[in-house]
């Protein structure tokens, strides 16, 4: 038997009282171990944190300080990145650069605060190609100290894996995913976490809160059975909410909507050939919709950038049937394959860089940097939205200008994790 595509909705349910702390501080054990999740009718030998797939839903108050041990119960390795989070380097989580690998059995607990409100994921950083794609990733929420009033505030994560014939984890090894576009999988699953738990009516407003964790696989969400806008890229507010419209999340990006529902809420993905569903919020009973207009969330503190005071240019290479390039894995930066020893970038800390990407290889791509975010410059470089992951088509230009505010060591990436597993990763220094 082949297995096609196919959509299911993990309704997962759990009430927020006791995660929502008045102290200063929020603490968490998160353990990476084996697992079995059901996906698709089929019973997976998997990865999570804590028992789950996708792990706990960290939920935090802006200005709370987190404090979440990491105790491994692996047979390997393990790190957890909390990715759009700007924290201090040394809480990074990424192996060589900010932290030592925690060995099975060990533990290490994070420290940081969390300034910045908005929709952030936790994964592992550790083989991440592999044990992402596995299940070790989770949605790591900072609610505004002034939220919105919704109904409902809801995580929706749209995970692609890859199964066998058996309906097993596909262990198969193909060296042609790492040089094209990734390992996609056949099996696209909305992962649904509704925070309060209540049915969802007609009328009601929900904020959904949109992860891509997919290791490779870019979607193209449709939204059908809601009225609203987009209100904010990569945990970051848009300062003039958008117009709902089908949303391109690469892997690792993410995107808040908020709206009022007018039936079933059913999510698509259109990025590929056919059109997928990826499945539904159902509804039950109805009431009368808020009248409050759908306004912008209140700013993150962003620093003030000012004229560049360095520039550099970043190039994408590799892959199949692409150019040679000088690194010597399948995908390169600037001609290196994988981390450089020394970084791509150096800057005094408070240093504006602008940086164009530029991408020579026939597949998208999507790069993540670590630590910070970045405002993407429109061809008459003018900022758009501040974000941490910017997607490249094929043969795409992007100047990205970034605050190089938070010291350290810090990678940038192509978030498709098999791209980076053979090649394109680099670092910056910053102070
Ligand atoms: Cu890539």
């Amino acid at each position: 038997m082949s297995l096609s595509r196919r959509s299911f909705l993990g309704g997962m349910t759990v009430a927020l009282a006791g995660t929502r702390l008045p102290a200063a501080t929020h603490e968490l054990i998160l353990a990476p171990q084996s697992i079995k999740a059901h996906l698709a009718g089929y019973d997976v030998s998997m990865l999570g944190f804590n028992g789950g797939l996708p792990g706990p839903e960290v939920r935090m108050r802006q200005g709370q300080t987190a404090r979440i041990t990491l105790d491994n119960r692996l047979e390997e390795g393990a790190l957890v990145h909390w990715h759009g989070l700007r924290v201090p380097n040394r809480m990074d989580g990424v192996n060589v650069l900010t932290q030592d690998v925690v060995i099975p059995g060990d533990s290490y607990r994070y420290q940081f605060g969390v300034p910045d409100a908005g929709t952030y994921w936790y994964h592992s950083h550790y083989l991440s190609y592999d044990q992402v794609s596995r299940g070790l990733f989770g949605a790591f929420i900072v609610e505004e100290q002034n939220a919105p009033a919704v109904d409902h505030d809801i995580v929706v994560q749209f995970f692609d894996v890859l199964l066998d014939q058996s309906g097993q984890y596909d262990e198969a090894f193909n060296p042609a995913h790492f040089a094209t576009e990734g390992r996609i999988g056949n099996t696209v699953t909305a992962l649904v976490f509704n925070g309060t738990g209540k049915t969802v009516k007609r009328g009601d407003r929900l904020r959904l809160r949109l992860i891509n964790p997919s290791i490779d696989r870019v979607h193209r969400v449709g939204l059908d059975g809601l009225i609203g806008k987009i209100v904010a890229l990569d945990g970051m507010p848009l300062a003039h909410p958008r117009t709902l419209e089908p949303i391109l999340l690469a892997p690792g990006q993410r995107c808040d909507v908020i709206g009022d529902a007018t039936g079933p809420i059913r999510f698509d993905d259109s990025f590929g050939e056919q059109t997928l569903s990826l499945g539904e919020i159902a509804v039950s009973g109805s009431r009368e919709p808020a009248k409050a207009p759908i306004t912008a969330l209140p700013a993150n503190r962003m620093p003030a950038p000012k004229d560049p005071g360095q520039t550099a240019e970043l190039v994408l290479q590799g892959g199949a049937g692409s150019a040679s390039h000088n690194g010597t894995g399948t995908w390169a930066l600037n001609d290196v394959s994988g981390l450089p020893r020394r970084p791509f970038l150096s800057a005094a800390q408070g240093t504006t860089a602008r940086i164009s990407i530029r991408n020579e290889t026939g597949f998208p791509h999507v790069m993540h940097l670590h630590g910070h975010h970045f405002w993407e410059l429109d061809a008459a470089g003018e900022a758009g939205p501040y974000r941490d992951s910017t997607y490249l088509d094929t043969g795409e230009t992007r100047d990205i200008l970034v605050v190089l505010d938070n010291p350290g060591s810090w990678m940038l990436h192509c978030h498709m994790l098999s791209h980076q597993a053979d090649g394109m990763a680099t670092w910056i220094r910053v102070g």
